[in-house]
């Protein structure tokens, strides 16, 4: 059973505060072994892929045949059944055309003291893509991540994916193709990130590195990060639905389900102004846990980690939801546009009955990779702007020089920095001479 609240009950707020503090991710101290395993490949490249790929995967690997080559990543992606191969195609049409939209405006202008000021955005040059291996294997993931790399204008994009005894998901090399990779390696664990981070004879080495990964992953993107630009470190899913009496408990339950079955530790909340409603929606969800495949793993999220809040009106649930601050967001009542005016701290609104959160997982356009464990509050979901970096640009006309240069040169002579000052006064003393 979930968690009930009720917003007048006496002790909702302790109970709400520590629904709110719950420690959801036990994740194991792995960081020791991940140093070890990038200090091993850093110094013996290659060699220690292959070892390590060798003991943890089973695969005996060459450094020729530890990446795909393009026969083979068409060979394999021809076996993914032409349905499936149609979803991927659209899903990665949809995430293009909403990704391209994004793309940010260089400016330039000149202000009044005549300097010429702006900024220009360009594209990393290589970026290295994480995709998990086994059950958590999502093509979709690929296509969330590698078409925004694309869109941004990435020259080389490189997918690092573990292929335990030699077994990878055909879809996951199909929709790499699609979105344009360059390079997929049967490589994973720290062991792949390093290899991305720091290069290998050869893997050249990325930029930035983006993508979902277990315990081993996430600690070495940490350890990379500064070497390398990484994206975030994602927590498990999360899905908060604010519904009103109007909808088919059935239906809520289901989309409460989409996010459980991802794991254990997936948090999935509902807050309806109906405390009836609510009690439908939890026996709507335990019927479904009777039949569902992954009902072990949506059961345990439920039972541990789910709850039905009753609140009084549709604005005390937007306060509720601001300080929740949830991966998704569905607001399933009769103006959701309205009420998604009250609500800054979400990664993924999703507006209306009809919006089920997993038509965003696959096909809505808006990336699934998306703030976790309360960072809505100050991140936001991967974009092209991941992908890319912004150069200032500052051009002085003698006037301008003349205009400004004198108080640089104050606060440089208040910061004890002469070379600073100097630099600009030789040019000051050469302007004033003409
Ligand atoms: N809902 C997940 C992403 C995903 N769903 C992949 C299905 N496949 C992110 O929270
Ligand atoms: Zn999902």
């Amino acid at each position: 059973m979930p968690q009930f609240l009720n917003s007048r009950d006496a002790d909702f707020d302790v109970r709400f505060t520590a629904l709110l503090g719950m420690k959801r991710e036990d994740s194991p101290d792995v960081d020791e072994i991940v140093a070890g395993i990038i200090a091993d490949v850093r110094a013996r490249g290659d060699a220690a892929v292959l070892e390590l790929t060798a003991r943890f995967d089973r695969l005996e690997l060459t450094a020729q045949t530890m990446r795909f080559t393009p026969a083979e990543i068409d060979g394999i992606a021809a076996t993914v059944p032409a349905a499936e191969r149609d979803a991927l195609e659209l899903a990665a049409d949809r995430i293009r055309a909403y990704h391209v939209r994004q793309m940010p405006e260089n400016e330039l202008w000149t202000d009044p003291d005549g300097a010429t000021l702006g900024w220009r955005w360009t594209a990393v040059q290589a970026a290295g893509l994480y995709v998990p291996g086994g059950l958590a294997s999502y093509p979709s993931s690929v296509l969330m991540n590698a078409v925004p790399a694309k869109v941004a204008g990435v020259k080389r994009l490189a997918i690092t994916v573990p292929t335990p005894d030699g077994v990878v998901n055909p879809a996951v090399l199909l929709a790499a193709k699609i979105a344009g990779v360059d390079e997929v390696y049967r490589i994973g664990g720290a062991q792949a990130v390093a290899a991305l981070a720091y290069g290998t004879g050869s893997i050249a080495p990325v930029d930035k590195i983006t993508g979902p990964g277990n315990a081993f992953v996430a600690a070495a993107k940490r350890r990379v990060f500064g070497k390398v630009g990484i994206d975030m470190i994602a927590g498990p899913s999360e899905i908060l639905v604010i519904a009103d009496a109007d909808n088919d408990p059935d239906f809520i339950a289901l989309d409460l389900m989409s996010q459980a079955e991802h794991d254990e530790s997936a948090q999935s909340i509902l807050i309806t102004d109906d405390d009836a409603f609510g009690r439908k929606v939890a026996d709507a969800v335990a019927a479904r846990l009777e039949t569902l495949e992954r009902r072990a793993i949506a059961g345990a999220s439920w039972r541990d980690f789910g709850a039905v809040i009753t609140v009084r009106d549709l604005d005390e649930a937007a306060a509720l939801a601001d300080r929740i601050a949830p991966e998704h967001l569905e607001l399933c009542v009769a103006d959701p546009e309205a009420l998604s005016e009250k609500i800054s701290n979400a990664g993924a609104l999703f507006l209306g009955g009809f919006t089920p959160e997993a038509v965003g997982d696959y096909v809505g356009g808006p990336n699934h990779v998306l703030p976790t464990a309360r960072s809505a509050r100050f991140s936001s979901g991967l974009s092209v702007l991941d992908f890319m970096k912004r150069t200032t640009i500052a051009r002085m006309t003698p006037a301008a020089l003349k205009a400004i240069g004198p108080a640089a040169e104050t606060l440089a002579k208040s910061e004890s920095l002469e070379a600073h000052g100097l630099s600009v006064r030789v040019r000051l003393d050469k302007l004033n001479e003409g």
